[in-house]
């Protein structure tokens, strides 16, 4: 049976809109396949840029033994960072507009140029980097009790919802990404630490790997973008008042408070 990827994209949509759980779409459709799920978030990325939204950059997920066993789920995904995710240098992030929002620490790429696959390698990848800098991502799936399967979370986004840049960047070559180190901490405690390693080894070779996928679809990464390498410890409640805190051993530190 064929899948109307724009009725589903609109059902992910108004659960951001009305900030509203969702059953996933797999309890409602047998065999939502890859191809599927990636035709549904390219599907809900159109009608947003058609609503003014812009693309700020790209994002993997799941690409840590430490997530994946959290969700439950065995592969890598792939998605899109919108302009009006990226928080103001306050990292006030606003609760009552999400649904049940989660942090985790993030290894961040800003392009200085384009990166198109296939074919790319972290050679590539550093060549197109101008920048490595420290991030936090609130992940907020639209999915009733954060629970999906992989063609789920690829339909929604990877559960993308916002993200905080931090300002203390390094060059490409300032520093082995593999043992770049995290400590991450909310209210104070520490719930995770892991080194750059731990996203599938090096976190270049994960922003290798979007870049050959989206070539794919014709598509490629652009200068000044974003792009999230995923999370190297599992995700943590967000709710008011709580303060989530990433500490890199040479990106600095990133802060976000929920209000
Ligand atoms: O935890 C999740 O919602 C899985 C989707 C990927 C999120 C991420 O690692 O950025
Ligand atoms: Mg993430």
């Amino acid at each position: 049976m064929s899948i109307d990827h724009v009725k589903w994209a609109r059902y992910l949509i108004a659960g951001v809109d009305e900030r509203r759980e969702l059953p996933a779409i797999t309890t409602q459709v047998d065999d939502l396949s890859i191809d599927d799920a990636y035709a549904i978030q390219a599907a809900a990325l159109n009608l947003l840029i058609d609503r003014g939204e812009g693309v700020a950059g790209a994002k993997l997920g799941l690409t840590s033994v430490a997530k994946q066993q959290q969700m439950g789920v065995d592969a890598p995904v792939y998605g899109w960072v919108l302009e009006s995710s990226v928080l103001p240098a306050t990292g006030e992030v606003v609760v009552e507009e999400l649904i049940h929002p989660r942090i985790e620490p993030e290894i961040v790429f800003r392009l200085g140029s384009d990166l198109t696959g296939p074919g790319v390698d972290v050679g590539d990848v550093f060549d197109a980097t101008d920048e490595i800098v420290g991030g936090i991502e609130v992940i907020d799936s639209r999915y009733e009790a954060f629970s999906f399967t992989l063609p789920d979370v690829i339909a929604d986004n990877t559960s993308a919802a916002r993200v905080m840049i931090g300002t203390d960047g390094i060059r490409p070559g300032g520093a082995d990404l593999t043992t770049l180190g995290c400590v991450f901490e909310v209210d104070g405690a520490v719930t995770g630490t892991a080194t750059g390693a731990a996203l599938l080894g090096d976190p270049a070779a994960c922003v290798a790997m979007l870049a050959n996928h989206l070539a794919r679809y014709g598509q490629g990464l652009e200068p000044g973008w974003l792009v999230m390498a995923g999370a190297a410890t599992d995700a943590r409640p967000l709710a008011v008042g709580t303060v989530g805190r990433a500490r890199y051993s040479h990106l600095g530190s990133v802060t976000v408070k929920g209000v």
